[in-house]
């Protein structure tokens, strides 16, 4: 299976001023590329042995199980160009109201008490996980969702959860216009969300 960059379905500069345009143009057309590139490479030299998945989801679900030959290959590129094809999908240029949804403020209201809540436990979240990762919103056991984080490019997918909003924190996501305000750039991230994906995603 050959993977290939997705397109984004907006403009590098939509975005601005939450997320700048040059940063999503190294953000999508190299960082994101890389990732891609190192996954076909790493999948194209081992393609004599026996490895069978259907798609990204499902090599993710299995990355545990790898050979070790592939796994550090596999859970850092695949993850990485799963989570960045994700996170341009919850992205979007037109400003949205979440709480004006319904399925999705209940959903909200119900896990977290209320949306105030849900942002400020996301933010904590964010802020505490330390170096390069990620911030989920995942559907939890209960039928409840949940906030997650994960290192490096370590996705919900690889421990069984199916995320429905993710944020990405790694330095190369946000420093050329925050530096290390990261907790500027959580914030500045809710101008930026595409709700109607997220409420899509809830299913
Ligand atoms: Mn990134």
């Amino acid at each position: 299976m050959q993977f290939t960059l997705p397109a984004l379905t907006y403009e590098f500069n939509a975005l601005e001023p939450f997320i700048d345009a040059l940063t999503m143009e190294i953000h999508h057309d190299r960082h994101h590329q890389t990732y891609v590139t190192n996954l076909n490479i790493a999948l194209e030299n081992y393609k004599d042995t026996e490895l069978t998945y259907t798609s990204l989801e499902d090599l993710l679900a299995q990355v545990d199980t790898l050979p070790e030959q592939i796994k550090n290959a596999v859970r850092n590129n695949g993850g990485g160009h799963w989570n960045h094809s994700f996170f341009w999908e919850i992205l979007s240029a037109e400003k949205q109201d979440g709480s004006q949804m319904k399925e999705l403020a209940d959903a909200i209201n119900t896990s977290f008490e209320d949306y105030h809540t849900f942002r400020e436990e996301w933010k904590k979240a964010a802020l505490a996980r330390f170096g390069s990762g990620w911030v989920w919103l995942v559907k939890g056991d209960n039928g409840k969702l949940e906030i997650m984080t994960t290192p490096n490019q370590d996705n919900p997918l690889m421990v069984g959860k199916v995320p429905v909003l993710g944020l990405d924190v790694w330095e190369h996501a946000y420093y050329l216009k925050y530096q290390n305000k990261r907790a500027d750039y959580v914030d500045a991230f809710w101008n930026a969300v595409n709700w109607k994906k997220v409420e899509e995603l809830l299913g």
